[in-house]
């Protein structure tokens, strides 16, 4: 896939890199069918902020774009909480899943799912904001993580299945709703020097081909129209550009990510 120009071509259909998808009638956002029954039930109130998530590889950009926009006002932003996963009881499981990823992904999985349901159902801090902003959601747990790593043995049949059935209650019981998803897209090769440059302690033995496969699973999950993936509206950046130029794109995809356009 050519990550330059306006129009992508993903799976044989042309596509613009950079437009608002309207969102499809509401099905369910599942594979298969739910041993817990059809989703009939999901709430959807509407009266809360909007809700924005950001999305991209490991290095794409997600914490840039969210410093850009935390200080505007009526604007909240949750950065991941990478320091609860660094530090839970003094276990850094970010560092156990990096170096023994088929012995500790599944905890980690379990941990991640935990503390993003935390953050995404938090309720606004003031009755002014407008706007929740949040860097990944629980939905890039199911849809992109948690599938890369069972398609790359990292998690088993039976942990898929748990997580999944997790998931499917969490969907039916909580609000997890997102009225937008901005992905930042990007080509493996310019995030791993990102990653390698940005030094963080845990990625050092992070692979290019692990990028490849997390960039593939983003693709998958976002760059589709098949509605048992994703049937929230996604805004397409180009997350190759240097930094100015991205910073543009914030400048004038402003209003349209914010919910305002
Ligand atoms: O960095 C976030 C870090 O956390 C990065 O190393 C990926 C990792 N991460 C985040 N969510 C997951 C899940 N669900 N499974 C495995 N690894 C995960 P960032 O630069 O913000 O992408
Ligand atoms: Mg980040």
């Amino acid at each position: 896939i050519k990550m330059e120009g306006i129009m992508t071509t993903v799976c044989g259909q042309k596509r613009p890199a950079a437009s608002i998808e309207p969102s499809p009638t509401k099905k369910t956002n599942f594979v298969g069918i739910s041993p817990l029954g059809e989703l009939t039930n999901v709430k959807t109130p509407k009266d809360r902020p909007f809700r924005v998530s950001i999305e991209g590889n490991i290095g794409a950009g997600k914490s840039t774009l969210i410093k850009y926009f935390q200080n505007m006002s009526g604007i909240e932003t949750y950065l991941e909480p990478l320091e609860w996963w660094r530090n839970l009881n003094g276990h850094n499981l970010l560092d156990l899943m990096y170096s023994d990823i088929h012995e500790w992904l599944r905890v980690f999985q379990n941990y991640v799912q935990f503390t993003r349901l935390i953050i995404q159902t938090s309720k606004p801090t003031s009755s002014s904001t407008k706007v929740q902003m949040f860097e990944r959601s629980i939905q890039n747990n199911r849809f992109c993580f948690m599938e890369q790593a069972y398609k790359d043995g990292f998690i088993k049949g039976a942990d898929y299945a748990v997580l999944d059935q997790w998931y499917r209650w969490i969907r039916v019981n909580e609000d997890i709703e997102l009225d937008l998803i901005v992905y930042l897209r990007s080509s493996p090769e310019t995030v791993y020097e990102r990653v390698k440059a940005r030094q963080r302690p845990e990625e050092e033995g992070l692979s290019l081909e692990y990028l490849k496969g997390l960039h593939e699973s983003h693709e998958r999950w976002l760059m589709t129209d098949d509605t048992r993936f994703n049937t929230i509206p996604v805004l397409v950046l180009n997350a190759d550009k240097t930094l100015d130029e991205i910073v543009n794109q914030y400048k004038e995809n402003e209003q349209k990510i914010l919910g305002f356009d």
